[in-house]
């Protein structure tokens, strides 16, 4: 096994707490067998997101100590500008303090009621975003995405027979832009070919139909790339990047995951007009075009941390060790969605407990009892995240997957870490019969996920 050790060692450590049984027991009972209710600091392992819980370099943090925090003009933004627009290409870069922003401002500002935004598989927040500005949010992704085990190299790559069509049936007016998210976060974390991108690219051209992308995990694709793509071996990182995005006209970044930053985002984007209609917006809910929602500091960070994520070192350790932990519960026979994407393990909960029906959130289940055996923090991907009753016939309508997200924050665990998870993991599938299936007590009209309150059934 390519088992690269850490390229990094360790000068602050953050100390996490090892709970009893008993105590999990009642923290688990308090939080009504929800997650998302326990206090962080009585966890071991968080796994909960990738998403700005990554470890800042020594380099960042010293970053931090040049923050300008000047309201217009900020040193730190002129580095941040150059930094993304060295590597992204982008003409225009507006800053914003999270992905969500960016996607926010995009959708607000082009999209007319009634249209299509594509997307090999739109994420919660870009998929709401778009629907909340009156769009329908379409998810394009090849087939081979739905098996979870299938092993494609590329899994998150676009359709473009299914692309074509839609745009054949719907004209190209209805279609203002089309998203790629990379790497596909909803279809686990998996990579888009240069291939699938170069295609789409000429395809959207043919229709002059803009092509964004969302960047949150590109670094991460650039590896996959890089690793499985013929001819692209001996390129470094951020060559691959600039051949990526040199067939966008715009990407949306969560600086949050590839930014290796605790909070950030941008968009980058080519044309002047609409630059300036979301620059006004800007002004409008997030700040001055020099600071967007973040501090002078921040961009600092963001800017060194971007840097950062291109080192080779850095991505073969990180796309490793979310690999091996994937191998190492796949050699104990524990089902696992394949192959293994870039920032997490995802837990094929049906095949794991059989014998939980899905009205029984089985997903759910495996969540609770994770953190109950282990103090491990995982989340539910499944049922209760999806399921919702059909408002027509009032029927409970569940997913076709029902997943725990094991998501891997970046330079923050080591190897051994790893391994007490997957022994953990193991242990609980070794007695997965004893895990019992869970009955919703209370929940939120919306996002239910967060918010609602479970008990164990009996029997
Ligand atoms: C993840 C997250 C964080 C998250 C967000 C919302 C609910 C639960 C967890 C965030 C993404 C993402 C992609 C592909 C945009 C965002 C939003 N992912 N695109 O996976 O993965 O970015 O959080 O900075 O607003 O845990 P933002």
């Amino acid at each position: 096994m390519d088992f690269p050790s850490e390229p990094f060692r360790i000068k602050v450590v953050e100390p996490i707490r090892r709970t009893t049984r008993e105590e999990r027991e009642k923290l688990i009972q308090n939080a009504g067998n929800n997650v998302f209710n326990i206090p962080a600091d009585a966890i071991y392992v968080d796994l909960l997101t990738d998403s700005g819980t990554s470890a800042m370099s020594d380099n960042q943090w010293a970053g931090l100590m040049l923050g300008d925090e000047s309201y217009a003009g900020s040193k730190n933004y002129y580095h941040f500008e150059a930094t993304v627009r060295d590597i992204f290409g982008f003409e225009h870069i507006i800053p914003t303090h999270q992905g969500r922003v960016a996607e926010n401002l995009l959708f607000s500002t082009l999209l007319e009621k009634g249209q299509i935004i594509p997307n090999n598989i739109h994420f919660d927040t870009t998929r709401a975003n778009v629907e909340y500005n009156g769009g329908q949010a379409l998810d394009l992704v090849i087939d081979e995405a739905y098996d979870p085990h299938l092993e494609h190299p590329f899994k998150g790559n676009m359709d473009l027979n299914k692309l074509e069509r839609l745009i054949k049936n719907q004209g190209r007016h209805r279609i203002p832009l089309v998203m790629m998210t990379i790497t596909n976060n909803s279809g686990g974390g998996q990579p888009v070919s240069m291939q699938n991108i170069r295609e789409t690219r000429q395809l959207l051209k043919q229709y002059e139909i803009p092509l964004f992308f969302d960047a949150c995990r590109f670094a991460e694709n650039c590896y996959f790339i890089k690793e499985r793509e013929e001819g692209y071996q001996d390129k470094p990182i951020k060559e691959i990047a600039g051949e990526i995005f040199s067939h966008g006209d715009g990407c949306t970044m969560s600086a949050k995951k590839d930014g290796l930053v605790n909070m950030g985002g941008f968009i980058g984007l080519n044309d002047d007009a609409l630059s300036e209609q979301i620059t006004n917006r800007l002004i409008l809910i997030e700040g001055f075009p020099t600071y967007g929602g973040m501090a002078g500091r921040d961009m600092e960070a963001v800017s060194r941390g971007l840097q950062e994520v291109l080192n080779e070192d850095y991505l073969r350790f990180r796309i490793s060790q979310v690999r091996n932990l994937g191998k190492m519960l796949d050699d104990q026979g524990v089902p696992i969605l394949k192959p293994v994407g870039g920032h997490a393990i995802y837990l094929n909960a049906r095949e794991f407990l059989p014998h939980i029906p899905q009205h029984q959130f089985p997903a759910q289940a495996l969540t609770v009892a994770l953190f109950r055996e282990a103090g491990i923090r995982a989340v539910e991907i499944g049922g209760l995240m999806f399921g919702h009753k059909d408002p027509e016939t009032g029927e409970d309508v569940f997913p076709e997957l029902e997943m725990v997200r094991l998501a891997i924050p970046r330079r923050v665990y080591t190897t051994q870490h790893m391994v007490y998870v997957a022994e953990s993991i193991t242990k609980l599938y070794k007695e997965r019969e004893k895990i019992k299936g869970l009955r919703l007590v209370h929940e939120s009209p919306v996002l239910r996920h967060f918010t609602a309150r479970l008990e164990e059934v009996e029997g």
